[in-house]
């Protein structure tokens, strides 16, 4: 397999004014007619000559025809991955007819069916199974798409823009023709045929424009689309008034698909989305999964401008759309559920998907300079850590001076397709600030640490704070340099209030501010503050300011503290957690010596502490007294031990329940809420503590508890309860579990997403014979390998949440997983290149545990045919 590098990028040789595209679909073959108007760009070898190269694969050629003359075959090649025109003329217009066979594509990238209905995905190299043609974002082009199909089976045809013609045909066939009056990319290309049905609403835009807003369903699914249209409204609302941002075409579609190996895709005007992120009924959909419809709906829809109006040169600037998309909308969840609660769950998965990444054999820079296949790159640190290096721009250049950098960058590049650097000029321009270190995040890897430490003087009453960076190597970078690292601080005094920080030679005309941003640029560099009386505690990385791992070096009872008194919510979440982990981590140690373990008096007095702080709004409180998790536990071990994690983990929870077994009763029946269930984010709060609760309460593993899940249970009318009953009993292995497995079943049966957590609760479930039911599950009618989701909710539920039973000492997890993957591999490679990844980070383990998943990878790297994206990530684990 090839590596492609990003300081070989070239501007493509043939520019493409116009394509039309006509589909011929049928049930055993689609067959495309693509004509192209191109111009020659610049001319390229010393013979004169420039080759015109299409990208293509997967399809049967029939003919290809150059201004009106049919070509014979020897004036074209047609290699495995293009097809190769000689010398074509300076402007020329191309015909190229192709066929495939949509109903074998299992890649679910380029034309495939998923059930009755056939649609696309193009991002990031789907258009070259579509037809020949460049497929490179820099390459934009107006679209007109003409889709012809049987008209009983077939009735909705759509593609993007706008639909101009439509009719019947002989034979009882129907077509209708498409125009998108915007340039766009092969990428953003989408068509869909299928029996759907639609709900209609509209949105009038800022400037008054009607805007026909349609999602498109099968028809049995279309009263759960209720939900995704709401978001959709407030989504372009919110990006009017937030970043003034108006939609520009006359109508917004989304498809929901049931197949598909994203969650969703921007096409423009037609976003088509996984099931997942549309449908949603109370008996279907968690609260979590409501909230996941709103920010992925915001999320596509927010691409509209930051990725399609303004696209990326090449796929090296993925995070340039993927990493502001996800910070817009962050934003937008932040405001429309609560800022703390938001921040807190996207740092979570930072931190347990991010940081992992960037510790392993696979990290790569938020713009990574080389890859051998680009969905690879889809990556945590592309879209999570991008969206967290965005934020740190908002944080720096202040809310106006990011909103003036967007309007520039908005501006100078509408209908361009540009890179990172355009983005970081258009900051510096608009706010007279050179950016020129900050630039490190980009191309640097790996997670910085910084570590804290205060002295105090008291006759001066002078305070220092001294912060020192550092950042481990990552393949191909031994040595880093420092970063631009803003630290969000204050100091508490000891009643847990903000003192003033005035650093030392300013005036104190003013007040002072209780909270700075402190920037840190050298490896080392101290602050001084003024009027400091006693020793304060630190509250540093406010609101997580910056993605990197703190060591304040504070003691637990400072931890302690900050956990209950410290007035940046987030701060308050991570001092319980810094708090927990520590004192879990000791009692992996003592179990290690074989010690006796006994779970410290003050930690269950702060944990109660908080339980009680009804000043703590309760959905905040139910992410303070959620634990950290095994993954969060392994992370800090020197080497990772699944085992310890899971018994460590299970013995706290179990001092809990029975320790605060009266204080959690009590919040328990107090968190009820009444009337009919309908999602809102206070009722969520409220749901999850109370659950907490529950889960806790369970895991005492009494009986009492029992009856009171399985009471939760049936008094249910909604997915968020019925899960939250059932997931402690199912997982503790408890008398009732096989019952509520067959009743859940029932529940669950005419929803595939509502099946889905059937099946993933019992591939998590951390019991002795979890590999030999996942084996089962695996067998059973609603499984499907083909399924994306499927295969999230049985494998990866498996292989990646229940790590107890995944890193089992006889290898049989990495075993079953290897096996999966090759399975996988030859259908969909992008989903067997995931579920590999979860073997990537061996290295991490108990020897024994690395050592055998050392041999399941190095099984893989043997196989022939093995795609280049199960390659290139098997093949840098091993490195
Ligand atoms: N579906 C992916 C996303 O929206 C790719 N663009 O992030
Ligand atoms: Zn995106």
């Amino acid at each position: 397999p090839q590596t492609r590098y990003l300081k070989d990028y070239a501007p493509p040789p043939y520019a493409v004014s116009a394509i039309q595209l006509r589909f011929e679909l049928f049930e055993e073959s689609a067959r495309v007619t693509s004509t192209l108007e191109m111009q020659r760009q610049h001319r390229q070898d010393e013979a004169g000559q420039t080759p015109l190269m299409l990208d293509g694969h997967d399809m049967t050629l029939h003919s290809v025809t150059l201004d009106g003359q049919k070509l014979d075959t020897d004036a074209y090649i047609v290699e495995p991955e293009r097809l190769v025109i000689a010398n074509p003329p300076e402007r020329f217009t191309l015909e190229i007819v192709t066929s495939s066979k949509p109903q074998d594509n299992a890649s679910l990238e380029g034309l495939y069916r998923s059930g009755d209905m056939f649609c696309t995905q193009c991002e990031a190299e789907g258009f070259r199974k579509i037809t020949y043609y460049p497929d490179r974002p820099d390459v934009m082009a107006p679209y007109t798409v003409t889709i012809e199909a049987d008209k009983a089976r077939y009735p909705t045809l759509l593609s993007n823009g706008n639909r101009i013609d439509g009719g019947d045909l002989p034979d009882g066939r129907r077509f209708a023709v498409w125009q998108d009056p915007f340039p766009k990319p092969s990428y953003l290309f989408a068509l869909v045929a299928g029996n759907l049905g639609c709900l209609r609403d509209a949105f009038i835009t800022q400037s008054g424009r009607r805007v026909a807003l349609e999602l498109y369903a099968r028809e049995q699914d279309v009263a759960q689309c209720h939900h995704a249209m709401a978001a959709l409204k407030k989504s372009m609302r919110w990006d009017e008034e937030r970043f003034g941002r108006e939609y520009d075409l006359d109508v917004y579609m989304i498809v929901a698909v049931g197949d598909f190996n994203m969650g969703a895709m921007e096409n423009k005007g037609l976003n088509i989305f996984n099931t997942k992120y549309v449908l949603a009924n109370p008996d279907t959909a968690t609260d979590s999964e409501y909230e996941g419809i709103d920010s992925v709906i915001a999320h596509e829809y927010f691409h509209n401008w930051s990725g399609n109006r303004v696209t990326c040169r090449d796929w090296f600037q993925l995070s340039l759309k993927e990493g502001l998309t996800v910070f817009r909308d962050q934003e937008f969840s932040s405001d429309i559920v609560s800022g703390p609660v938001q921040r807190i769950n996207d740092v979570r998965v930072l931190r347990s998907h991010q940081f992992p990444e960037d510790a392993g054999p696979t990290a790569h820079p938020v713009q990574p300079d080389s890859y051998i296949e680009i969905n690879n790159f889809y990556t945590n640190t592309v879209y999570n850590k991008g969206a967290e290096v965005v934020r740190m721009l908002q944080t720096l250049l202040g809310r106006d001076g990011f909103r003036k950098g967007l309007d520039l960058y908005f501006e100078r590049h509408d209908g361009q397709a540009v890179t990172v650097e355009e983005f970081i000029s258009a900051m510096e321009a608009a706010n007279g600030r050179a950016l020129t270190q900050f630039r490190l995040w980009y191309v640097q890897a790996g997670t910085p640490q910084v570590r804290a430490a205060l002295s105090h003087d008291a006759a001066s009453q002078r305070l220092t704070l001294t912060l020192r960076q550092s950042c481990p190597a990552t393949p191909g970078q031994s040595f880093k340099q420092p970063f631009h690292i803003p630290i969000a601080t204050a100091l508490l005094d000891q009643q847990g209030q903000a003192i003033p920080l005035r650093l030392v030679g300013e005036s104190n005309a003013a007040p002072a501010p209780t909270e700075r941003v402190l920037e840190l640029r050298a490896t080392e560099e101290s602050f001084h503050f003024d009027g400091v009386a006693q020793m304060p505690t630190p509250s540093l990385l406010r609101g997580f300011s910056a993605p990197v791992k703190l060591d304040a070096q504070l003691d637990n009872a400072q931890l302690a503290f900050l956990w209950a008194h410290d007035s940046d919510p987030f701060n308050r979440w991570e001092s319980g957690q810094e708090y927990a982990t520590r004192v879990m981590l000791g009692l992996v140690a003592a179990r290690a010596r074989g010690d006796s373990l006994n779970l410290d008096e003050n930690f269950v007095d702060a944990f109660r502490a908080c339980l009680q702080d009804d000043a703590l709004d309760p959905a905040l409180r139910a992410l303070a007294l959620t634990l950290p998790s095994e993954g969060h536990l392994m992370e800090r071990m020197t080497l990772a031990d699944p085992q310890a994690a899971h018994a460590i983990r299970s013995f706290v929870r179990a001092q809990l329940s029975v320790r605060l077994e009266a204080e959690l009763l009590t919040a328990y029946h107090a968190f009820r809420v009444a009337g009919a269930y309908r999602y809102a984010p206070l009722d969520a709060g409220r749901r999850a503590l109370r659950n907490l609760c529950l889960d806790l309460l369970l895991a005492g593993q009494d009986s009492a508890a029992e009856t009171l899940a399985l009471n939760h249970y049936h008094n249910a009318d909604n997915m968020t309860d019925r899960l939250a009953a059932i997931t402690p009993i199912i997982h503790g292995g408890l008398p009732h579990s096989d019952k509520l497995i067959a009743d859940f079943y029932i529940h669950c049966a005419s929803s595939a997403n509502a099946l889905d957590k059937w099946f993933s609760i019992q591939a998590s479930a951390p019991l002795p014979d979890a590999l030999p039911r996942v084996r089962a599950l695996m067998t059973h009618q609603d499984f499907s390998l083909r399924n994306p989701n499927k295969v999230r909710a049985v494998i990866g539920a498996f292989c990646g949440g229940n790590p107890v039973r995944f890193h089992d000492a006889s290898g049989a997890g990495y075993a079953f997983l290897a096996e999966q993957v090759l399975a996988l591999d030859a259908a969909n490679p992008q989903a067997a290149a995931r579920m590999v990844a979860l073997m990537s980070r061996w290295r991490r383990f108990r020897r024994d545990l690395a050592e055998l998943m050392q041999k399941q990878l190095q099984r893989i790297l043997t196989q022939d045919k093995l795609s280049n994206d199960v390659y290139e990530i098997v093949s840098k684990s091993l490195n």
